[in-house]
C-alpha cells in the first residue's frame, strides 16, 4: 500500500518537504491561526459540555489539519458542507462562534442556526452522508451555470457504508461535477473499527469503480490535506470532475460527550496517534521553516481564546428560545393540527428557568466541574 501523501515530518525520523509553493510565508501562518481557532473551540466546548452548558458535543480534537487544510484551498465561492465533526468550519468563514455553540445547547431559529447562503456553509449534518447528493447536487447546478463554484464535503469512514454515499460518488462521476469528496478516515464509526466497515484495505480505491480520481494523504498534516484538496478543486474548476480524498489520521477523542471508548477500544493505540497531533506538528514545521515565531504563535493563541470567550458570554447571554423550536422547520407553511395540540400541550407545562447545569456528564472527570478559569 501507497504511503499517503505528507509534506511535514515528524521533526524525528520523516523529512520535511518544502511547503507548496503557491503558499505565501503569510498562507502558511493564517493556516497556523485556522488550527489554533478549531482547537481553541473544540477544547472550550468540550469542558462547557462537562459543566452542563452544552447539552451535547462532537469533539474533534487532532483532526483539525482534515478541516482547515481543505478549507484554505477553496475560495470565497465554493461551498462548504460539513458534518457534525466539522461543526465549527463555519466560524472560519465568517459564522458566529456563539452560534454554533447555540446549536450544540440545542437552540434553534436565529440563535443556533445561521444563514447558509451568505456563509457558504450548508447546514452541520448530523445524518450521516445525507449531505453528499446534496454538495454533488449544488456543485451540478454550479456547472449547468458555469459559475467556477465548486463544492467541497466531508464524510467519515463509516459514512462509505451508507448508499448515499455510492449514489452521490456515482452520479458526481458520471455528471463530472465540481465537487471534491473529503473522506475523513479516523479508522473509528463510533465503536465500529474501520475494518468492519470494508474489506478493502483502503477507502480510496472505492473510486475505481466510479472511475473518480482519488488521492490518499496523511490527514494530520495540514499541508498534505491543503495540497490534495487544491489539485482536486483546480481540477473540477478546468471542468474534469469529482475527486475523493481519503485522509488517514484517527480518532484521538471519544466519538462525542456521551461516548466512552475504553470500553471498545485500547487506549495505548489512541495515545500513540496523540503524538501526531497536527497542531504541534504543523507549528514545530513553521519553526524550523523560521516562518513562526513563539511571540507571533502567543499572540495567535491569545486572539483565539479571546475569540472563544467572547463567544462563550455571548451564547449564555441568549434567550431560552422556547419549545417552539421543537416545532419550526418542520413545514414550510402551517402546522397540522396534531402539532399543534402537541405544541399547545408542551407550552401549558413548560419551563423556562435560567439554565441550569446539568450535573457531572459520564466520563467527565473530577477537574472538568471546576469553577471557570479567568475570561472563560
Ligand atoms: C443515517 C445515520 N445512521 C446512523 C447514525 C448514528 N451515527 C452517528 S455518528 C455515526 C458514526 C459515523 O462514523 P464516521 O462516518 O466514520 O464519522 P466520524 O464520527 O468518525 O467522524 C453513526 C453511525 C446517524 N447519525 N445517521
Ligand atoms: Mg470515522
Amino acid at each position: 500500500m501507497e504511503e499517503p501523501l505528507r509534506i511535514i515530518g515528524d521533526g524525528v525520523g520523516q523529512p520535511d518537504w518544502a511547503p507548496p509553493v503557491e503558499l505565501t510565508e503569510k498562507d502558511l501562518v493564517a493556516m497556523y491561526r485556522s488550527l489554533v481557532i478549531l482547537r481553541t473551540f473544540d477544547e472550550r466546548a468540550v469542558s462547557l459540555q462537562r459543566q452542563g452548558r452544552l447539552g451535547t458535543y462532537a469533539l474533534y480534537w487532532g483532526e483539525e489539519a482534515t478541516h482547515a487544510g481543505p478549507l484554505h484551498a477553496c475560495n470565497d465561492s465554493d461551498w462548504l458542507f460539513p458534518t457534525y465533526r466539522q461543526n465549527s468550519i463555519g466560524v472560519l468563514r465568517g459564522v458566529k462562534a456563539a452560534t454554533i455553540l447555540a446549536w450544540w445547547r440545542g437552540y434553534g431559529g436565529a440563535h443556533g442556526f445561521y444563514q447558509v447562503r451568505e456563509h457558504r456553509v450548508a447546514p452541520i449534518c448530523v445524518p450521516i452522508a445525507t449531505h453528499l447528493p446534496h454538495a454533488v447536487g449544488l456543485s451540478w447546478a454550479a456547472k449547468k451555470r458555469g459559475d467556477g463554484i465548486c463544492a467541497l464535503t466531508w464524510l467519515g469512514d463509516g459514512a462509505t457504508s451508507e448508499g448515499d454515499f455510492h449514489e452521490a460518488m456515482n452520479f458526481a462521476s458520471v455528471y463530472k461535477t465540481p465537487t471534491v469528496l473529503f473522506c475523513v478516515n479516523n479508522q473509528w464509526a463510533i465503536s465500529t473499527h474501520v475494518s468492519r466497515q470494508t474489506a478493502t484495505p483502503t477507502l480510496v480505491e472505492k473510486c475505481v469503480a466510479y472511475a473518480m480520481p482519488g488521492l490518499r494523504v496523511d490527514g494530520f498534516d495540514v499541508l498534505a490535506c491543503w495540497k490534495a484538496t487544491k489539485e482536486a478543486l483546480d481540477r473540477a474548476r478546468a471542468g474534469d470532475g469529482p475527486t475523493f480524498i481519503e485522509a488517514v489520521c484517527y480518532r484521538i477523542g471519544a466519538h462525542g460527550t456521551a461516548d466512552d471508548p475504553r470500553l471498545y477500544r485500547d487506549e495505548a493505540e489512541s495515545e500513540r496517534y496523540r503524538a501526531l497531533e497536527p497542531l504541534g506538528r504543523y507549528r514545530a514545521y513553521l519553526q524550523r521553516l523560521g516562518a513562526l515565531d513563539d511571540d507571533q504563535a502567543s499572540d495567535i493563541h491569545d486572539e483565539a481564546k479571546a475569540l472563544i470567550a467572547a463567544a462563550v458570554a455571548e451564547m449564555e447571554a441568549l434567550d431560552f428560545p422556547g419549545v417552539e423550536i421543537l416545532f419550526d422547520y418542520v413545514y414550510a407553511s402551517g402546522r397540522p393540527d396534531p402539532l399543534t395540540e402537541g405544541l399547545d400541550e408542551l407550552r401549558s407545562i413548560e419551563r423556562r428557568p435560567e439554565v441550569k447545569p446539568l450535573g457531572p456528564q459520564p466520563g467527565a472527570s473530577p477537574g472538568d466541574a471546576d469553577p471557570l478559569p479567568e475570561g472563560a
